[in-house]
């Protein structure tokens, strides 16, 4: 008797914690960060809808009153982002009665760049193929509607729809019409949209002889070409140039500037209202330092651009590295518009493979002081607008990885207001993105999963930076920007590791102090002085900014080699801390979503352990200093590395083995060290 109920009781005891078991709710990342959300028609069939032109264009109003919810906006586009907003605080659990929330955007311009070329690949895409599907008869309609109301939700206005590396056909008349097609579907959501030109077009298109700005000849095709473009998008944005930059050419060709070539381009769209964003992405292979060169450039021509030009300049000075200081134009140009350059596509991160969230790291940069105009002038304020190097593809869940939905997500709400912090935005993606488990409460989700999760993002990008090259190491990639290749020092200099880590047997790192390429003083005082002094330069960028011996010692107490290996290793610990922490996800999380990134954080480890190996192998190849003691020794020997790459499919992606190791291929040529 006594026996019988007892085991009822642990029968009961049982039954109820299975039913309290959280039961993951079916999805699989195609409906990106508005998963959790109503339909946008719906929330809006559940307001009053007021245009009140007292408020600026693109400004709204949520508020409640006479027992109903209004949102008033200063025009339609502030009213659609007035709804996405209310329907995220709804998806947020922020949408109470009393809700009061008035917005307005920091840019006017908040745009998303697509490097996809005309034969549907996608540079530095991990996707899949081009979104706009160019080599298709028909035009994508449903996934062009989902991208404009995904970039509609966090406020995004703009798309350049080609890539910088353009193909002067996108100005034929075949793809203006099938621009005007596309731009006709993103109309409907608020994104203008643009095309970035070639240079030599005229050439290539009408058989001009020259591409001289000032030739009247070349003016008046550019004022033809943009009558033709704008009779058939009245609305169209204007064009995005990249000149006299990687093989492009550009008005430098005809002994012009970057003005002139600006200027004429800016001349012939003026009448319609369109801009040209000019790029400051310029460097030559002779220049003994590359991070100087932008500057050099374009500070002789500060204050000579017209008015609806703007330069878009990289975050940092060389190449969207894990970690670069902020380019230091930001702090040079006073009388230039400037337009930010972040790059959401995760070129030097790990591509789609890698958990790494940009949040964290695009806050650092629109933060930094550039002291232009005294203390207290970040980035945010010297910039007038935005754009991100966009990571969408044809994929089902368009960026090739949920955790990469959060990079787009993320730039938006940055583009939105650059002042909100990138754990409030990751909080809110995660709570948007992934669906709470049925029987689970708001309280059991935030500690058990949204927590945990959001721990992951927020140390992700500092993980890669650690496994890739920390404490101010930079570009110690192979070519496909996926792996190290601290060896390769053949072929143009400044495109190889050799030349930015600078590593011999007495020490490591570029020095840009004063004693070297002067790159400091082009950054505002204090902050050049701070650079340029062991004593006060940053950690995370001593070896951006010095060369030191490897027995230099960092304010640990370690050595610069100790260091060196310290981080690499730790980079290795933080993404197995991430993997244990993803395994205890599990019971909340939907199996395709959660079997996706327990593949790829099991790929990511190995990278970081494959980065490791060839980082510190190499290195201690050229000091023969040992390992400390403290770090673990390595997996792979430096002679079954050096000179190898990783394998790559038809798109750039990197192979990974049953195992999720990188297929490591042997080298075709030995090379000196
Ligand atoms: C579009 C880097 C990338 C190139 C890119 C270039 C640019 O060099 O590796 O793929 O070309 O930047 O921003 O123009």
């Amino acid at each position: 008797m006594r026996k019988s109920f007892i085991l009822t009781v642990l029968a009961g005891a049982a039954l109820l914690s299975a039913c309290n078991r959280p039961v993951p709710v079916a999805q699989d990342g195609t409906d990106l960060w508005l998963a959790a959300s109503r339909p946008y028609s719906e929330v809006l069939a559940s307001v009053q809808a007021d245009i009140d032109p007292a408020l600026p264009a693109e400004a709204f109003h949520i508020y409640d009153a006479d027992g109903q919810r209004h949102v008033a906006a200063g025009s339609e586009a502030g009213l659609r982002y007035g709804v996405y907003a209310l329907q995220r605080a709804e998806a947020l659990g922020q949408a109470g009665p009393g809700m009061d929330l008035q917005e307005q955007p920091f840019y006017d311009l908040r745009l998303l760049n697509h490097w996809d070329n005309l034969d549907d690949t996608v540079e530095r895409g991990y996707a899949g193929e081009s979104m706009w599907e160019w080599t298709s008869p028909a035009i994508p309609e449903a996934r062009i509607r989902q991208y404009g109301e995904l970039c509609a939700s966090v406020g995004l206005n703009g798309a350049v729809l080609n890539n910088v590396n353009s193909n002067p056909l996108i100005l034929d008349a075949e793809h203006i019409a099938r621009v005007a097609k596309i731009a006709d579907i993103l109309r409907e959501y608020g994104i203008k949209t643009y095309l970035s030109i070639k240079w030599t077009s005229p050439i290539a298109l009408n058989g001009l002889k020259s591409g001289d700005p000032l030739d009247p000849k070349v003016r008046k095709w550019w004022k033809d070409k943009a009558a033709e473009i704008y009779a058939a998008i009245p609305d169209f944005g204007g064009f995005l140039v990249k000149a006299n930059s990687e093989g492009q050419a550009g008005p430098q060709d005809y002994g012009r500037t970057h003005a002139d070539g600006a200027n004429m381009l800016g001349e012939a769209v003026a009448p319609y209202g369109g801009i040209v964003m000019w790029r400051a992405f310029v460097y030559s292979p002779t220049s003994p330092d590359r991070a100087n060169q932008a500057v050099e450039e374009f500070l002789p021509l500060d204050g000579k651009f017209a008015d609806n030009v703007i330069v878009q300049i990289k975050n940092g000075p060389v190449d969207f590295q894990p970690r670069e200081p902020f380019s230091p134009l930001f702090g040079k140009l006073k009388d230039t518009k400037m337009m930010m350059e972040f790059q959401v596509t995760q070129e030097y991160l790990g591509f789609s493979n890698h958990l790494a969230y940009l949040g964290t790291m695009w806050e650092e940069c629109l933060k930094s002081d550039t002291y232009r105009d005294g203390p207290g002038t970040p980035v945010s304020k010297t910039i007038n607008a935005i754009a991100g190097v966009a990571n969408t593809g044809r994929d089902p869940n368009l960026c090739g990885y949920v955790f990469a939905q959060a990079n787009w997500y993320a730039f938006g709400r940055l583009a939105w207001n650059p002042e909100l912090c990138a754990e409030q935005i990751a909080d809110e993606w995660i709570r948007q993105t992934f669906l709470k488990p049925e029987g689970m409460s708001d309280k059991a989700f935030t500690a058990k999963f949204v927590e945990p999760v959001l721990d992951i993002m927020m140390n992700s990008r500092e993980a890669v930076v650690n496994y890739e090259m920390p404490v101010g190491l930079h570009h110690l990639f192979g070519g496909t920007h996926y792996g190290p290749a601290p060896w390769d020092r053949l072929g143009r200099p400044d495109w190889t590791p050799a030349y930015y880590h600078k590593a011999d047997s007495a020490g490591i790192g570029f020095d840009r102090t004063r004693e070297g390429s002067d790159n400091v003083d082009q950054y505002n005082e204090p902050l050049a002085s701070t650079f340029n002094d062991l004593a006060t330069c940053p950690e995370n960028l001593i070896l951006w900014f010095h060369h030191l011996p490897w027995d230099y010692r960092l304010s640990s107490g370690r050595t610069v080699w100790e260091e060196i290996c310290l981080h690499y290793d730790t980079g290795i610990y933080q993404v197995e801390t991430f993997r244990r922490t993803w395994a205890g996800l599990k019971p909340y999380v939907a199996p395709a979503l959660w079997e996706e990134a327990n593949k790829k954080l099991e790929i990511q480890q190995h990278d970081a352990e494959w980065w490791r190996d060839a980082n510190v192998g190499y290195f201690q190849r050229i000091n023969g200093l040992p390992l400390p003691s403290d770090v673990r020794p390595l997996d792979t020997p430096i002679d079954s590395l050096i000179y190898r790459q990783v394998q790559s499919d038809r798109l750039g992606m990197p192979i990974h083995d049953e195992n999720n190791r990188p297929v490591i291929l042997a080298p075709r040529f030995r090379r000196p060290m």
